[in-house]
């Protein structure tokens, strides 16, 4: 077992001294619902120098990780240690699409400066977003400076594991009717730099302008300490437009720098996400796996099927050894 103090202490300083393997052990350990991690968690938490996270998202096949390879090239170039961390919700191993990052990660597989490392659900449904959180603790005690978290897909899971990061890129196609299928599925509120890749294909343009008049919707986009989303065109593959993403990304790190309340309220309500998303994974855990908690959902389960009791009654009986609130 790694949960006593004094291996809790070495594993920490095994990680806050770079060492990959160290984290690469302790991300697994977090992957798999560990609960021993968090004595080592402890300690790397109030030391992380609080990493930016840059998060890339968007369709399958978009290009995330045409892109991701292409800006950590450019990232690397002038010095910042990377570490990439590809995400997929929709799967429960590692492998299949990540497999194929790996590959198109291609140099940056062996350069000392990035740390490559994905994740999948393993089954910890509604907890990755969680373990991701957990992961970044371990990845920004590292001594890194930049982190990438790229997740497929444009659900409310990318949606949970995109409140991670300072600055959110959705990556597009011209292809498909993307720029439509955000709007509905929410994601266009959270993207702060939107890139329309494989700029090469038909009707690029046309979903340039769609996604223009989308976001210009969003609320209080006069206000100066609004931040405007720029849409760029990419073509990832051969890296055209990928210095202009680069420089999207500058300044809207600089826009915080700017307005640092902007940041403060930001990762004020990330954190309020992620403590709620605590919340609900230990009552989950305390109501389907232990014992007495356990029987007692089992009862009320039975109580709400046979339709003796409502599910809202039900709940604040289930919640009554711990105060209900009302
Ligand atoms: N024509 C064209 N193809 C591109 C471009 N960018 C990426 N591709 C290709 O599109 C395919 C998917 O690219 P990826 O970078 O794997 O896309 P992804 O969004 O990471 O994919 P998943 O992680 O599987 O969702 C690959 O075959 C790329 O070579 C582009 O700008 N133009
Ligand atoms: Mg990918």
């Amino acid at each position: 077992m790694n949960a006593g103090g004094s291996s809790a202490q070495s594993d920490a300083q095994s990680i806050i001294s770079g060492s990959r393997r160290a984290a690469g052990k302790l991300i697994t350990r977090i992957e798999s619902g560990d609960p021993t991690v968090v004595t080592i968690l402890r300690i790397l938490f109030p030391l992380g120098a609080r990493v930016p996270v840059l998060g890339v998202t968007g369709p399958p096949g978009a290009g995330k990780s045409t892109i991701t390879a292409q800006l950590v090239e450019r990232l690397r170039a002038r010095g910042e240690r990377i570490a990439i961390l590809a995400v997929d919700p929709s799967s429960p191993f590692t492998g299949g699409a990540i497999l194929g990052d790996r590959v198109r990660m291609g140099r940056h597989n062996t350069d000392p400066g990035v740390f490559i490392r994905s994740m999948a659900a393993r089954g910890r449904l509604g907890g990755l977003a969680n373990a991701v959180g957990d992961t970044l603790i371990v990845l920004d005690a590292m001594g890194i400076d930049r982190i990438v978290i790229e997740t497929v897909g444009v659900g409310q899971s990318e949606i949970d594991i995109m409140c991670y990061a300072e600055t959110i890129l959705i990556a597009q196609t011209p292809a498909g009717g993307d720029a439509v299928q955000a709007v509905k599925a929410g994601i266009l509120e959270i993207g702060d730099i939107f890139v329309v890749n494989k700029a090469d294909t038909e009707g690029a343009d046309r979903t340039v302008a769609a996604l223009q008049d989308a976001v210009a919707f969003r609320c209080g986009a006069d206000a100066p300490e609004t931040w405007r989303a720029p849409i760029l065109k990419t073509r990832a593959t051969d890296g055209l437009g990928i210095d202009a993403v680069i420089a999207a990304i500058d300044a809207h790190g600089q826009h915080f720098t700017l307005f640092p309340d902007q940041l403060v309220l930001r990762r004020r309500k990330q954190i309020r996400a992620v403590l709620v998303g605590r919340l609900a994974e230990a009552l989950r855990t305390r109501y389907e796996q232990q014992g007495r908690y356990r029987a007692s959902f089992e009862y009320w389960l039975e109580e709400v099927l046979q339709r003796r009791c409502d599910p809202t009654t039900a709940a604040i009986e289930l919640l009554a050894p711990i105060g209900s609130g009302t």
